[in-house]
């Protein structure tokens, strides 16, 4: 069966990829889209079909927040039937944040959709935007029998593609600059482009896409210290209309079993709050009950984030949050991976 070539849209929101230094200040500031494109002449040579679109205003990807993520999940359902793929040009502060955002938006994906930028502007002689981007694109037009090989929101960075929902970033320094610390990556480039297939997200049936754009954001992130007070985590707690915290604990998801913190957090919870145990460590497992210190954040109901990053639990909270999952049912459905975001 002969392939017919794949067509890629490529969608410009902002970040260092497309940036350019201020002459006065020596600031990087986002600058338009059509100039960044004309850095890169190689995109030519790529053996798809490539058109493009971009934020009006591009930005840093500090400015990201629920509102551009729509944006964003927009673009691709307006887009969607028209293209075989999509990249996703974002800067890389807030990559997996939105990555992971956009995995629980995008339902029954069955197109790629994979974020990249770089650590450097484009115009800059060392740029990392160049491969990033020419890679991301020749993954997200990899096809079988005409058919999309990958079928799920990722994130493309030095030479390694993620599983987006599953990334955090690592370094402001280095180009590799993300790591996936609970899952494996799904390719590698090298002199070849190797694919994981064991490790994708296989497509779901004929399901149609569906976009949900309904996320909540009363929540909230905390990270526990040692000498963290009561006062501060009543403070938290009494913030109006909190719906869900994410508990940033230590090792395997534990905490202080001071009475006053158990107590505050019991209570908050029988009021219907969620809180939602991940740890602080940049690899394993939260498993409530296997420390004393972490058995009665078991027994009060506090949920298992498991082995999810910070970043995939904000964005499912919201999701969940937004999608007005009962209480009673909240709890298992957190637990349950919904885009292979967490084991
Ligand atoms: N501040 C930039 C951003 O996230 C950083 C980058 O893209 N490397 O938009």
């Amino acid at each position: 069966m002969t392939q017919s070539k794949a067509s890629i849209l490529l969608i410009y929101t902002g970040g260092t990829i497309g940036m350019v230094k201020d002459f006065e200040t020596g600031v990087l500031k986002a600058f338009n889209f059509k100039k960044l494109l004309k850095n890169i002449p190689e995109l030519n040579l790529l053996d798809c079909n490539i058109a493009t679109v971009s934020f009006e205003k591009p930005i840093d990807s500090s400015n990201m927040n629920i509102g551009e993520w729509i944006k964003m999940a927009n673009m691709i359902k307006e887009n969607y039937d028209n293209y075989d793929g999509f990249v996703v040009l974002h800067g890389s502060d807030t990559m997996s944040y939105s990555a992971s955002a956009l995995s629980f938006m995008l339902e029954n994906l069955s197109k790629p959709v994979v974020f990249t930028g770089s650590q450097l502007p484009i115009g800059d002689l060392r740029t990392d935007a160049k491969e990033n981007l020419i890679t991301a694109i020749q993954i997200a037009s990899l096809r079988n029998k005409n058919k999309p090989v990958i079928n799920e929101v990722c994130l493309y960075f030095e030479y390694k593609l993620y599983r987006g929902n599953r990334t955090t970033k690592i370094s402001a320094e280095h180009f590799n600059a993300f790591a996936s610390p609970n899952f494996p990556c799904l390719a590698e480039s090298g002199v070849h482009l190797k694919v994981n297939s064991e490790v994708l997200l296989k497509k779901e049936s004929a399901k149609k896409l569906k976009v949900n754009t309904e996320f909540d954001d009363n929540v909230v992130i905390v990270k526990v210290f040692p000498g963290i007070n009561a006062q501060v985590i009543k403070t938290i707690l009494s913030i109006p209309d909190l719906k869900g915290i994410i508990l940033e604990t230590y090792g395997s998801g534990n905490a202080s079993s001071e009475k006053w913190f158990i107590d505050l957090l019991e209570n908050a919870i029988k009021n219907g709050l969620h809180v939602i145990n991940v740890t602080q460590c940049s690899g394993g497992s939260v498993n409530m009950g296997q420390y004393e210190t972490s058995s009665q954040l078991k027994q009060i109901g506090v949920i298992s984030g498991k082995d999810i990053t910070t970043e995939a639990a904000i964005a499912k909270l919201m999701y969940l949050l937004g999608q007005k999952v009962a209480t009673n049912v909240f709890k298992t459905i957190f637990e349950t991976s919904l885009r292979g975001e967490m084991n």
